[in-house]
């Protein structure tokens, strides 16, 4: 987090934890904020969070949008699901805006489980029962309240323009070394546009969406394995289910890891794809046809926009995303291409699944 014990405990200060801070320890696996886990003298812990300004440019908002979806969920959430709390400051704010940055500070849901990768179907299957919960738990909120934090975040041909924009200038001089990468993103351009052309001619119902719903943003329950609390709601948004149904798939149903240099590895495993899909419909009762006939579209359109997303950082020179090495965004776009192609030899199989289940 790049400052020092005392700078920490000065920013820990504005907030009211319940005892004095004993530990602070960087935490977790995410690529966005900078997130360490505090722990006081009484053994309580917090999550602390700078949120980053590269990604959000109005904080504000956001919060604003994290306060009015957890207090909502808190009364009329019907699911069961824990919902995030967050610590207030001493004068009743619920972050800080200091010269370091936005800081803001969670309780830390005990007795859970974070995955970084599914252990097996069952977990996975879970996982789809807690996204699916969370979207149906929402239902009722006004879309129209929420800021969009990111704005045009699955509009996947603003993606490819942003890509267009980005190649063109190519800051780094890499273009060059991945030009087989590029070619397979504009060849996808045309048919990675048809959820979006769908969103616009109202098609497909606009709900109050995660936007980012990789295994890694959900809590499991550590003793029932059941699906407990959706962290990580700095992206809900008005979206399509496709988006949170698709890039929950790109990521847990992956037989690798996001950044896997073998491509041999990476596939996308069917069981997989069938317990999300299985947990997804049980829990998403309002879920039109067509929001069911698109499911293995939405899974091949969110896996190519994040590939295309790594790679346009890669070529941007990796300031988006978080790299703990050199490459680390080219080896991700690569294994989201494997993905996709290995969707594609899938193609009927994945249809005949949704077909089997949806009855
Ligand atoms: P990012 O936007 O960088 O992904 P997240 O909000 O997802 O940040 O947090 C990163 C990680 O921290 C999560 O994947 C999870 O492991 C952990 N985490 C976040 N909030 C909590 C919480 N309230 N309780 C327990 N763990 C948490
Ligand atoms: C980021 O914040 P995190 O690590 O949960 C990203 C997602 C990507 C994901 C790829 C705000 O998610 O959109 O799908 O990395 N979040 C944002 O792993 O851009
Ligand atoms: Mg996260």
């Amino acid at each position: 987090m790049k400052l020092n014990r005392h700078e920490i405990l000065d920013i820990l200060s504005c907030f009211a934890l319940d005892s004095p801070v004993e530990a602070v320890d960087s935490y977790g696996r995410g690529h966005i904020n900078d997130t360490c886990v505090v722990v006081t003298l009484t053994g309580n812990r917090y999550i602390l969070q700078r949120i980053s300004t590269t990604v959000f440019h109005n904080v504000p908002g956001l919060m604003d949008n994290v306060r009015n979806v957890t207090e909502y969920l808190k009364v009329h959430g019907k699911s069961g699901m824990k919902v995030l709390s967050l610590v207030p400051t001493a004068d009743g704010a619920f972050y800080v805006h200091l010269d370091s940055g936005y800081w803001r500070v969670y309780e830390f849901v005990e007795n859970s489980l974070c995955l970084q990768e599914a252990a097996n179907d069952e977990d996975f299957c879970e996982s789809a029962r807690g996204f699916g919960a969370f979207m149906n738990d929402l239902a009722g909120f006004p879309v129209e309240k929420l800021c969009e934090t990111i704005p045009n975040f699955h509009n996947t041909p603003d993606r490819y323009r942003i890509f267009r924009k980005i190649l063109q200038n190519d800051p780094m001089n890499r273009a060059k070394d991945v030009e087989p990468e590029i070619e397979f993103f504009l060849a996808h351009e045309a048919e990675m546009g048809l959820l979006e052309g769908e969103r616009q001619q109202g098609i497909l119902p606009v709900r109050v969406t995660h936007n980012d719903t990789k295994l890694n943003n959900l809590l499991l329950d550590k003793e029932t394995r059941k699906s407990l609390c959706v962290l990580d709601l700095d992206t809900v948004m008005p979206g399509l289910s496709l988006y949170d149904y698709g890039d929950a798939i790109r990521f847990g149903a992956a037989t690798a890891a996001e950044d896997e240099r073998s491509l041999e590895k990476v596939t996308m495993s069917l069981t997989r794809f069938e317990a999300f899909t299985r947990g997804w419909l049980e829990k998403c009762t309002s879920l039109t046809e067509e929001e069911i006939r698109l499911l293995p579209l939405g899974a091949k359109t969110m896996t190519v926009e994040c590939g295309l997303r790594f790679l346009t950082d890669y070529i941007d020179g990796d300031r988006y995303f978080g790299c703990r090495r050199e490459g680390q965004n080219l080896d991700r776009a690569r294994t989201h291409i494997k993905l996709a192609l290995d969707m594609e030899k899938k193609w009927d199989e994945m249809h005949g699944i949704v077909e089997r289940l949806k009855k």
